[in-house]
């Protein structure tokens, strides 16, 4: 069984190295999808290792969709590339769907030690309220890193392609009756550049929105 890690990327040229290069030696493939980076990402990615796919739609789920459909392992881990998660937690959330124990393993940002905006701790528990509601687990947070089979995700057909694709991701895994779980991981400060999603007031709110559209496409399914 091969693992893949799948990196979306939007201008991450101050950390895109590290991340690659950390996970190299732990997964048989890292995919960075790179989402019409200008600082040179794509290319740094590829000096340090990683293959590269440039997606130019924008978006988290294009991106993270792009990666998905070019990456040849058998599981997939989907983590930020701005090395705001730690290559140690990428083999634990892999390991329960490598040993069949999880179809859908999920690595929770919320626990003590982490430093979570309250607004995100908020935002995170009400979304894990309504994919319990989905007849989901109840989860503690609906975070960007997590594992699953290429197969298992693409027969999920997953819809969005912007900040709703883990979410529906995740309500689709619920419907199917995946089993899904979580554990606590660390969540470190991005290494450099900027923040595009929940760092800035927009892009939290363009999120907030998107998911919120879903949460109601999917109750009227
Ligand atoms: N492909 C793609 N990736 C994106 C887009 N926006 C953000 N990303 C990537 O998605 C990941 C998460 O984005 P971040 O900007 O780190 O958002 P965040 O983690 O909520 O915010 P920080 O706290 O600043 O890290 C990073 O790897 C980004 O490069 C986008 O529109 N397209
Ligand atoms: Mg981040």
């Amino acid at each position: 069984v091969t693992v893949s890690a799948i990196l979306p990327a939007l201008d991450e040229a101050a950390a895109i190295a590290t991340v690659v290069q950390g996970l190299l030696g732990l997964v048989d493939e890292v995919v960075v999808a790179d989402n019409g980076s200008t600082d040179g990402t794509g290319e740094l990615a590829l000096a340090a290792g990683a293959r590269v796919v440039r997606e130019p739609r924008r978006g988290f789920g294009a991106a993270c969709f792009a990666g998905a459909a070019a990456a040849t392992g058998d599981v997939l881990v989907f983590l930020d590339a701005d090395g705001s998660f730690a290559p140690h937690d990428v083999t634990r959330i892999a390991a329960p769907v490598l040993d069949g124990r999880l179809d859908l393993s999920l690595g929770s940002r919320m626990h003590d030690g982490n430093a979570i905006a309250p607004w995100l701790r908020l935002a995170n528990g009400t979304l894990g309220a309504c994919v319990r509601l989905a007849g989901g687990p109840f989860l503690r947070d609906i975070g960007p890193l997590r594992a699953i089979r290429r197969e298992t995700l693409l027969a999920l057909d997953v819809r969005d392609r912007a900040s709703a694709w883990p979410l529906e991701m995740v309500i689709r895994a619920a419907r199917a009756d995946l089993r899904i779980g979580e554990l606590p991981v660390d969540y470190l400060p991005r290494l450099g550049g900027q923040s595009k999603v929940t760092g800035t007031v927009g892009g939290s709110l363009r999120a907030a929105r998107q998911m919120s559209r879903l949460l109601v496409a999917e109750a009227f399914r």
